[in-house]
């Protein structure tokens, strides 16, 4: 009938932003890795998610829409953990937000932050997102005060690890779980795209942010707790020589290093309820 009608429109209008504090966060999590969990109990306990891990709030008008970009190679049982963790993390945090599992093709060297490019690239495509969270698999957050959103400076989230016992490795130390709005990303020509297996892409980001006279956002190392999954360094994911040299000229190398220089071919795209994989050739070293 014409009254509801109008009755709905109504109640759209009112909606309001999503508040500062989400009212549904606990605080301290229960973290561990013992048991198993399977792809069907992630989605049974998450029964509103839409393909492609999609969700977002329904009782206001999320703050921000955020991509969160997972490069991935044959790590499957990290992923389940990270799922069944982080979806209802995410929707007590009242965000907006899709979940990109980027997937390297073939056996060459893996490249972790030319892989977080292409997430970005991706996930534009599909949706008008304004940040974007830089998340390694293997990584989830102790405390979903933690939120997983954009801040005023490029934030970094996982500041106190167990693997480093819960402490910061260094000062500077931009690795695990980073956050930037397209503003901060763009100002920075996004990440390096020719750092070829472990080490040294993170220190690129952050001369990157540096040199562009940003500072690091963080969590206190209470909030900021994260417990890494455990498993096998991948074989194809041997230190990067070059990295040394490679960082030391990151002023020189990211005006024409970036997300301005990116190419690679997408090789499959596949839309599962918790997450969008895309298998990507990402190019050789
Ligand atoms: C650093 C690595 C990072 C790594 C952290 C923590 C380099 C560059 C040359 C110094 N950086 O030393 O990539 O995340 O350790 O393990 O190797």
């Amino acid at each position: 009938s014409v009254p509801a009608v109008s009755n709905v429109i109504k109640t759209e209008q009112k909606q309001d932003t999503c508040p500062d504090s989400p009212p549904r966060l606990v605080g301290p999590l229960w973290v561990e890795f013992s048991y198993p969990v399977s792809l069907g109990l992630v989605g049974f306990e998450n029964p509103a998610l839409q393909p492609g891990g999609r969700s977002k709030p329904t009782d206001c008008i999320a703050q921000q829409k955020v991509a969160v970009i997972i490069p991935f190679r044959d790590c499957d049982e990290p992923l389940k953990y990270w799922l069944y963790y982080l979806h209802p993390i995410l929707q007590r945090q009242q965000l907006d937000y899709g979940i990109y599992v980027i997937n390297q093709d073939g056996e060459d060297p893996f490249n972790r932050a030319k892989l977080f490019n292409i997430g970005y690239a991706e996930a534009l495509k599909e949706y008008d997102y304004d940040c974007f969270i830089f998340s390694d698999v293997d990584l989830i957050p102790m405390d979903d005060r933690n939120i997983y959103k954009c801040y005023n400076q490029p934030r970094h989230l996982s500041v106190s690890m167990d693997k480093f016992g819960f402490r910061l490795p260094y000062a500077q130390y931009f690795g695990g779980v980073s956050s930037l709005s397209k503003e901060q990303y763009l100002k920075i020509n996004g990440f390096p795209n020719n750092y070829w297996g472990w080490g040294g892409e993170e220190d690129d980001i952050f001369n990157r942010i540096d040199s562009k006279g940003m500072s690091i956002s963080r969590p206190d190392g209470i909030i900021g707790r994260y417990r890494m999954i455990h498993h096998d360094r991948d074989k194809n994911n041997q230190p990067n020589p070059q990295r040394f040299k490679q960082i030391s000229h990151t002023r020189q190398t990211m005006a024409r290093d970036g997300i301005n220089s990116l190419t690679y071919k997408v090789v499959k795209i596949e839309k599962d309820q918790l997450f969008t994989k895309i298998t990507v050739d990402v190019g050789k070293p």
